[in-house]
Formats: C-alpha cells, structure tokens, sequence
C-alpha cells in the first residue's frame, strides 16, 4: 500500500495449540493494547476490528499423533479461510492479530483463494527465523507452527482440513528472509519445491534494501498479491524478547523497519499476519510495541518522506 488511505479490518485469532507452549493466545490482546488500532487510525486509516475468531474444535478432523492439537488447529484454519477470504473480497485489508503461525494455514490460504478469483498470482514474503516447511511425516517437534508454507504450498495434506479443489500457493512465489534455524529434512524440502530463501548471511551480504528490491521486482512483474507473515522470531531476541522459539542473531530494528518502509512504499501488500508474540514471555510489552511500531511503518508512517522510487 502506498501513503493512501486504507480500510484494515483487524482479525483476532488466540490460537497458541499450533506451538509447543502456552502464551500465544494473549497475543491478540497484547497487540490492542500496544495500540494497533489507534495507531492505525491516525496514520489516516479506516479500522474496523471483527475481535477474536472463537472456534469449536474440528471433531471430523483426526487425533494425529505427529500434527499436534490437529482438531483446534484445523478450525482456526477454516475460520480464517474465510473471513480473511471475505474480508478482502469487501476491498478491505485483512490484519490479523496472532496467535501462533499455525494461523498463516487460514490467512494465507484465504488469500490464495480470493487471489484466484482475481485472476492474479499471490506471492508470501516469510519474515521468520525458520522456513516452516515440515510437515508431520519430516517434523522433529509435531507442532503444526513448524508447518504452515508446505500446508498452503500443497505439500502437506495431512488430513481434509480445507476443500481439495483449494488453490496453493506455488512454493517459487515464496520469499523467506531472515532464516537461521532449519531442520535437516525441512532444507532438502525447501530446495526440492524451489523455495527463494533469503538467510541472515544474504541480509548481511547483501544488505536487506538490495534483498527487498530483488523481491518487489518480481511482484510487480507479475501483477501480485503479496501477503506478509511477519513472525516476531524474525527480529533478534534482545530487542523482541517475547517469543517462545528465540534464534540469536537475527534481525535489527532498522533492517525490519526499512523492510516494511520499502513494503509500503511498493503499494503491493494485500495481508498481514502478525504471528508468534508471546506476551508471558515478553518483557514489559516491548515485543508488541515493536510489532505495532512495524506495522506503523508498512501503513505509511515515516522518518521523512522519500521521493518515490521509478519502477
Ligand atoms: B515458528 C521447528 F524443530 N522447526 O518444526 C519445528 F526447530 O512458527 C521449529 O517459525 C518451528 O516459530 C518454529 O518444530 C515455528 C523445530
Ligand atoms: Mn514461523
Ligand atoms: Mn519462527
Ligand atoms: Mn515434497
């Protein structure tokens, strides 16, 4: 999106079954009370919030013994489906409010459907310490967060949790940036389905505006939709202390600011997740005030204004 006015509507989802621990369910709370809507709102934008999706557990779903809490999970992910679905089908931004990355199963593949329907491509920028790309059979933990990009990719069905006939997401419109913790199958995967990973080496290498006008190129080309899933994991654990995976060396405040500054001078994102947040485990709330300071700068917020750059 560009500095013009947008309609966000705001999607709680307290789901933390997807991830080892308890904490992520506060998440959502945390979040609004870090200020995501007022800050939203003055930075020009109209907001809506729709509060916290509430599911029933999916009983049709098995008890899968290497895809944990299956039945909760499974739920969140058809409730998101849709209202994030709908959501962008009302010409609204769809923003929601996690929850641990399980969640992205739901948002991203509502996305991937409302994409279709427009005839357009969607692309996912990953912002994580980890690719994501287990599924039960390669995952050495079982919890589904470690298995969202090869869900909506199509290369983890592990049960009928969405219809057959849904669209995927092609695994080579797929941006990773910040990887710095994979497991041993999960790379042979990734590399496998053509996955474009940007790890912290590349950031370092590159520097993260080089890497961030690579990805932009290649979504413009294509006319894309591009969904951001932002996991808290991406920035360095001591200043984003309120996570329940922490990989040391990973990104500075400045790189994830200039990341969502060039995302939203770009005009092309369509979604946002906000996953991962922790706040048991979180220092005075200083994780959620980064998450809403980022989410800030990819609604338009700014140091000082840029001249915008020719495509
Ligand atoms: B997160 C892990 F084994 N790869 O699958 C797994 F290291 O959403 C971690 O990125 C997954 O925070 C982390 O359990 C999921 C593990
Ligand atoms: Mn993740
Ligand atoms: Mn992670
Ligand atoms: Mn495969």
């Amino acid at each position: 999106m560009d500095a013009q006015s947008r309609s966000v509507t705001l999607i709680g989802a307290p789901l933390e079954e997807g991830s080892g621990r308890r904490g992520a369910a506060m998440g959502p709370a945390a979040l609004r009370i870090a200020g995501v809507d007022q800050t939203l709102i003055e930075l020009g934008h109209d907001v809506a919030d729709i509060g916290d999706l509430r599911i029933v557990p999916a009983m049709d779903l098995p008890n899968h013994p290497k895809a944990h809490n299956l039945r909760i999970v499974g739920a969140f992910t058809r409730a998101l489906e849709s209202s994030v679905h709908d959501v962008a089908a009302s010409g609204r931004f769809p923003l929601i409010l996690g929850g641990d990355h399980s969640l992205s199963m739901g948002s991203v593949s509502g996305m991937a459907r409302y994409a279709a329907s427009k005839g357009r491509p969607l692309f996912v920028l990953w912002l994580d310490a980890h690719a994501d790309f287990n599924s039960p059979a390669t995952s050495p933990s079982g919890n589904i967060h470690g298995m969202p990009v090869a869900f909506f990719c199509g290369e983890a069905e592990f049960a009928e949790i969405l219809p057959k006939d849904r669209p995927f997401v092609d695994p080579k419109n797929v941006f990773q940036v910040g990887i710095r913790s994979v497991d041993a199958r999960e790379r042979e995967e990734i590399h496998e389905h053509g996955v474009n990973v940007f790890d912290m080496r590349a950031i370092d290498e590159q520097g993260i505006g080089a890497i961030m006008r690579e990805i932009l190129d290649v979504v413009t080309k294509a006319n894309g939709l591009l969904h951001v899933s932002l996991d808290l994991d991406f920035l360095d654990p001591e200043i984003a202390p309120g996570v329940g995976t922490t990989v040391p060396g990973g990104a500075t405040f400045r790189e994830a600011h200039l990341v969502m500054e060039m995302l939203s001078d770009s005009g092309l994102v369509s979604s946002l997740d906000l996953v991962e947040l922790n706040p048991f485990l979180d220092d005075r709330g200083k994780s959620a005030r980064i998450l809403v300071e980022l989410t800030a700068s990819l609604f338009g917020r700014r140091i000082f204004d840029r001249p915008t750059r020719a495509a």
